[in-house]
């Protein structure tokens, strides 16, 4: 089961329960997305199993959108993986601060997008046009409500300039916060409904001129920290009234000579939670 932003008839926005292949919670006022995350974990699976009781169902909508809202924010964590901490000092003249923040206590938290910078499922995602080596970041993403209770999981591609973030780690924000520099999707999976989040594969396809270019696998076996650790750091001095979604770093890093190209199409899968697929274009002006 899927919680599931879609595109309506009118051009608006609704959400719903995506459920063996059918929609449910169409005929009632299910929410927007950010209420339900206002809502405490227990009170949020109370409704969602409330409506699939009901037993109404629709045939499934033609285009998902990105499952996030409202003030809902988007932060990551960096440097969780031994990968991603190898390919940051690798790409950077400042290598010690990465392999300071894989084994400090304090984890690398950043902010990384709000809803109108974020790309859904098959829109377009974008490589700075002032960047000459850009990576897609393929992320298990935590769907975290307002009271920092962990209640779903979502796929997440945190694309990134590594020409800017490695002449200097102080440029991080040009290089990953700007229009369209995040994918989400395609829906949120309950967390009740994942039984090890520690256990699941993440595939990465880049395919170029139909083809494919790039793939590999990893685990979020490999992940250096634990959620909590992550949320705890995050919710110690900031409120997200209408929740928030944490990237929890990458594992798959392309080797050195790759960057992506416009027209690249980025295709993210884990376990249990889908495929998020995304085609490349250079610099917003091409949106
Ligand atoms: O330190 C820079 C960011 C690293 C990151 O985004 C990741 O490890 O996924
Ligand atoms: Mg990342």
């Amino acid at each position: 089961m899927q919680i599931i932003r879609y595109q309506t008839s009118n051009d608006g926005a609704a959400s719903g329960l995506l459920h063996h292949g059918q929609l449910f919670g169409h005929s009632q006022p299910f929410g927007v997305l950010r209420n339900l995350l206002r809502l405490r974990a227990n009170e949020l699976r109370e409704q969602i199993e409330g409506i699939v009781r009901s037993g109404s169902v629709n045939a499934p909508p033609a285009k998902l959108l990105a499952p996030i809202d409202g003030e809902t924010e988007v932060w990551a964590a960096g440097v969780t993986y031994k990968q991603s901490e190898q390919a940051r000092k690798e790409e950077s003249g400042t290598p010690d601060v990465y392999a300071k923040v894989y084994t400090a206590q304090r984890p690398e938290l950043f902010f990384k997008a709000t809803p109108r910078r974020v790309a859904g499922p098959d829109a377009p995602i974008v490589v700075r046009s002032d960047s000459s080596w850009d990576v897609p970041e393929p992320e298990l993403v935590l769907v975290i409500n307002a009271h920092g209770e962990i209640i779903g999981y979502t796929i997440g591609n945190d694309v990134s300039s590594r020409s800017i973030e490695g002449e200097n780690p102080l440029y991080l924000p040009q290089a990953k916060v700007y229009t369209a520099c995040c994918a989400l999707g395609p829906g949120i999976t309950p967390a009740w409904e994942v039984a090890d989040p520690y256990n699941l594969t993440i595939r990465l396809n880049i395919e170029r001129n139909n083809q494919v270019y790039w793939e590999g696998e990893t685990s979020t076996r490999e992940l250096k920290r634990r959620f909590e650790e992550l949320v705890t750091y995050l919710f110690l001095e900031n409120d997200f009234p209408e929740g928030v979604l944490l990237c929890t770093g990458t594992a798959l890093v392309p080797e050195n000579q790759f960057t992506l190209q416009p027209g690249d199409v980025v295709q993210i899968s884990i376990d249990q939670l889908g495929t998020l697929r995304n085609p490349v274009v250079r610099g917003k002006g091409n949106l």
